[in-house]
């Protein structure tokens, strides 16, 4: 069973929000309306907000926690594509692609409050010759404390794509926020099928993903 739902369901102080991941591009949080609770009372209406730029295309992985506290309160994002919008390669018909014209996988973050709406969005590019290498069709996303602080201190952003790459990120997507690298055969993470856990219960999380070839577990250095 797969498909490209990418749905996240947040607890804020202010209420209950949804994050949707759009295969068109574009990430989109709902704050649900009211339940009817008597005759004389109708269901409230919800409503829904969308990021203004369009992320690209195919986007099915997605990943999203509550940061802050009280009225500083946000909803961070991180949501993955197939790829982005690449310019027309400027020798198309005689020349080979440059390394920015290739059709890659994307990760973006963002963030989004009650308040404040859609705020900044930043992109990595799985491109040819990048520091992240090169990765087709973002699959899956998960953020959490993974790694022990002696290797990364805080969360991790695991990535994985549908040609097998897994990519241990910093969340905040700057340059220089690869952590690690690795691949397995066959497609990984398919859709969002990525888990941190502590399993077995010795104290170290691990990264469990499901593949097109089985089921992939990761031990961290201290386990
Ligand atoms: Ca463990």
């Amino acid at each position: 069973m797969m498909d490209m739902q990418a749905v996240r369901v947040l607890e804020l102080d202010t209420g209950t929000v949804v994050v949707l991941g759009c295969p068109g591009g574009k990430v989109r949080v709902i704050t649900p309306g009211t339940f009817r609770t008597s005759e004389a009372a109708p269901h409230g209406i919800g409503s829904m907000a969308s990021l203004p730029n369009d992320l690209g295309h195919g986007g099915c992985a997605l990943a999203a926690q509550v940061e802050g506290t009280g009225g500083a309160q946000v909803v961070r994002v991180w949501f993955g594509t197939a790829y982005g919008h690449a310019p027309r390669p400027a020798n198309y018909s005689t020349g080979s692609l440059a390394d920015s014209e290739v059709m890659c996988g994307q990760v973006h973050t963002c963030t989004w409050s009650p308040s404040g709406g859609f705020s900044g969005t930043t992109t990595v590019a799985l491109q040819p010759g990048s520091s992240f290498g090169s990765g087709y069709v973002v699959t899956g996303l998960a953020v959490a404390d993974l790694l022990p602080s002696s290797v990364h201190a805080g969360d991790e952003l695991v990535v994985t794509t549908l040609s097998g790459d897994v990519l241990i990120l910093d969340p905040g997507l700057g340059s220089g926020s690869l952590i690690f690298r690795t691949h397995v055969v066959g497609a990984a993470g398919c859709y969002n099928a990525v888990l941190v856990e502590d399993t077995d219960g010795d104290g170290a999380k691990e990264l469990y993903l499901g593949g097109s070839r089985g089921l992939w577990r990761f031990v961290t250095p201290v386990e």
